[in-house]
């Protein structure tokens, strides 16, 4: 990677990806595409920032040539709970966007990072220790979009040799960038409540576990798998990584070993919850270790108490 461009650059994961690869590469090989949320102004500042809709080709591929960009990282989507309100639009967006990429990937011989996540999987897929290779019939459009798009991902691979590769992200927690439309978003919102009302009103039952990971190892998964030897590669899009399973219940028992004032109730969003039934618990991350050598150094202590200290 020499010259990157990131789609979604004003998201969860681009605000803090956009300056961790400026840092390692220069800001001004760093190019940040936004479009809806406007962007930090460290981000805006730093270097190259560009206002653009994912779904304007020529517009993409122009920024992309007049850079010689060699990578493209695309995180530009609609998220989990906002897809099921605009289901149509989020199949727009999330597949329109992502064959923009992979054909500009195509003329422009651009590498791609794709971003899948545990809602490539559904209800008929086993819940614990979810294999790499198994069921994968999403029952959310947002979930639907993530499997077509790793399938999309693998055959630009075979068929035109596209460099693809991506991993099945979980809910993701950072304090440096509220998430928006996803259904883990409440392990976020959870620490800012729970600094200034020592109380936070939960959408999801008390026991819904899911697969969740602290965002510097998401930064450092991105990074790793696009350095990675592309000849051990056995799998490339799609590939299982996790950190840490836990409930809403366990993350609260969590954060009042340190603040011990704080509780929680719970408010069941229906439609949240669903989407959250039909995802995994707990997914096997063991080829992605072996493939690249994942290994994650944040486990939920960790992450809690960087979270609390970094927002008080
Ligand atoms: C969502 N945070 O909740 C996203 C993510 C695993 C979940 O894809 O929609």
């Amino acid at each position: 990677m020499k010259k990157i461009l990131i789609t979604g650059a004003t998201g969860q994961i681009g605000t803090e990806l956009t300056p961790a690869l400026r840092n390692k590469f220069g800001n001004e090989n760093v190019f940040a595409i936004g479009h809806k949320r406007r962007p930090d102004p460290n981000l805006h500042a730093s270097g190259p920032y560009y206002s653009l809709d994912i779904r304007d080709c020529h517009g993409l591929e122009t920024i992309v040539a007049a850079h010689d960009v060699d990578t493209i990282i695309h995180l530009a989507s609609l998220l989990s709970a906002t897809a099921e309100t605009q289901p149509q639009q989020a199949w727009d967006i999330n597949m329109n966007g992502l064959t923009n990429v992979l054909e500009i990937s195509r003329r422009q011989q651009c590498a791609v990072f794709f971003p899948s996540s545990i809602a490539a999987f559904g209800p008929t897929t086993p819940s614990d220790n979810t294999p790499q290779d198994t069921i994968q019939r999403p029952n959310t459009m947002y979930g639907i979009t993530k499997v077509s798009g790793e399938l999309l991902c693998d055959y630009y691979y075979q068929r035109f040799g596209v460099d693809t590769r991506g991993v099945r992200f979980p809910g993701l927690i950072s304090y440096k960038a509220i998430p928006g439309g996803g259904t883990t978003d409440y392990a976020v919102h959870i620490f800012y409540a729970a600094l200034r009302e020592q109380h936070y009103v939960c959408y999801l039952r008390p026991d819904t576990r899911l697969d969740m990971m602290y965002m510097p190892d998401a930064i450092a998964a991105i990074m790793q798998i696009m350095e990675s030897d592309t000849t051990a590669l056995a799998h490339r899009n799609g590939f299982n990584i996790t950190a840490m399973s836990f409930t809403p219940e366990q993350l609260a028992y969590e954060i009042k070993k340190l603040i011990p004032e704080f509780t929680i109730t719970y408010t069941v969003d229906p439609v949240r919850q669903a989407i959250a039934d039909s995802w995994p618990r707990h997914m096997d991350d063991s080829v992605a270790r072996a493939e690249w050598r994942w290994a994650p150094q944040y486990d939920l202590a960790a992450m809690v108490r960087e979270m609390l200290d970094s927002l008080s």
